[in-house]
């Protein structure tokens, strides 16, 4: 969602999962911090490309760092280079359908949470949505909202 139909969000000490309009533009400000990390980070989306609106150095601010953005010609990538001790803002058109995962690509700083799940809900029509599963698939799986993940491997388990 833009700038115009929501605020800026802050980041959370967990995974966040958000949940995406077929068709939602979506605008991210990702934000280095010198929080146990001297790196640059590549912000890598799968499932779409971003336009990558701007970068700076410092905290973003929205005030002046908005006008910086480029409107005319942006580069287009699946990977991002947020500055170390910077930002980069990006945008991206949530229009293909699935569970998507947005994760810097250092495996450390992965491992320490630098990740989001997004799902791209499915579109008005056939071709803009996921096909159906088929009859064959086993409906145990998440299907049942009061099975935890290990109760989930259990089942399975004793079903083999
Ligand atoms: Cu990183």
């Amino acid at each position: 969602m833009g700038p115009s139909r929501c605020a800026i969000e802050p980041s959370y000490k967990a995974t966040v999962v958000r949940r995406f309009w077929h068709g939602a533009a979506v605008e991210i400000v990702f934000q280095s911090t010198a929080v146990l990390q001297d790196d640059s980070n590549p912000m890598h989306l799968h499932g779409h490309n971003m336009i990558l609106l701007a970068q700076g150095f410092g905290n973003f601010d929205a005030a002046k760092d908005v006008a910086k953005y480029n409107s005319v010609n942006p580069p287009v990538n699946n990977t991002v280079l947020v500055p170390n001790l910077g930002w980069a803002a990006i945008r991206f058109v949530a229009n293909n359908p699935e569970v998507w995962f947005m994760h810097c690509h250092y495996e450390f700083h992965l491992t320490m949470s630098m990740a989001a799940v997004f799902i791209v809900e499915d579109g008005p029509t056939v071709d803009t949505s996921l096909p159906p599963p088929s009859a064959h698939f086993p409906t145990y799986c998440g299907h049942d909202d009061n099975l935890l993940p290990d109760e989930l491997c259990l089942q399975t388990k004793k079903d083999a």
